[in-house]
């Protein structure tokens, strides 16, 4: 089995602790891939359901184990904590098992984008009066992706793909466009600030990737309901990955890459 070799991988808001993470989808995300950077963007482990009440099945240490796993392979991973792992914060410069724990830093792709890296509640403030999406973890929240699961398990049965039935549903609310588009204003406006060339964050749970004004904006979604990653490719591009309904889409093309007779140099002049 071929595997997608990229340069950069960014994930966040897997919320592993809880019934809704996609671990199972993660976890052969993770197998199947290989990159020289991975970054975990937050809310990665969420320590606030800890409180009531912890599920943690075996599946969820495997995804522990494959992320370290590559950096025992040389994958250089680094945690940025969210607001779900907050106290991890207090953390930021530690090493553990060969992740590191960082906070406000950039990444720079072959390309030269400078990329400042953070888990995105710090827009928290700046995109308040929402009723949807503000809390995500609230009440009206769970009940919606207690749905998406129970929905998901009788699509399973009957034999079709994931699709986030929860996602769907906030696509299409006024309120929560708003709020996106909020949060993505203060995004651009945070990387202008800092005079890199783009933001990468999560924590709206919304995979997306956009330029403006020759800013980049990018949000690595989840792994609850869209099952996305953003990626750096090989040649330094920019790509949003969403695993569980592309997977075979992006092996079939590592496999087809991997055949392709290696490229033959031409001389310069
Ligand atoms: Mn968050």
């Amino acid at each position: 089995m071929s595997s997608l070799q990229l340069r950069a991988i960014f994930i966040s808001d897997v919320h592993l602790g809880t019934r809704d993470a996609q671990a199972e989808h993660l976890l052969d995300f993770l197998r199947h891939t290989d990159s020289d950077y991975l970054y975990l963007l937050g809310d990665v482990i969420d320590f606030w359901k800890a409180q009531s009440g912890w599920y943690w099945p075996r599946l969820h240490t495997e995804v522990v184990q494959a992320v370290m796993e590559k950096a025992r392979r040389g994958t250089r991973v680094i945690y940025v904590p969210g607001n779900h792992d907050e106290w991890l914060r207090d953390y930021a410069g530690a090493e553990y098992n060969g992740i590191e724990v960082r906070l406000g830093l950039v990444h720079e792709t072959l390309a030269g984008q400078r990329l400042l890296l953070l888990h995105g509640d710090e827009f928290d403030s700046a995109v308040r009066c929402n009723r949807l999406l503000s809390h995500v973890g609230s009440g009206f929240y769970d009940v919606l992706l207690f749905l998406n699961r129970a929905y998901n398990r009788v699509r399973r049965r009957l034999g079709f793909p994931y699709w986030s039935l929860s996602a769907w549903i906030k696509g299409r609310v006024k309120n929560a466009v708003e709020y996106v588009q909020r949060f993505e204003q203060a995004a651009l406006h945070e990387a202008a600030r800092h005079r890199v060339d783009g933001l990468v964050c999560g924590h709206i749970h919304k995979p997306e990737l956009l330029h403006e004004d020759g800013l980049s904006y990018a949000n690595t979604g989840d792994w609850v309901e869209h099952c996305s990653a953003l990626v750096e490719t090989r040649q330094g591009e920019l790509r949003l990955i969403r695993w569980a309904e592309e997977s075979m889409h992006w092996l079939q093309d590592a496999a087809a890459d991997a055949a392709a007779p290696a490229p033959v140099a031409v001389p310069a002049g």
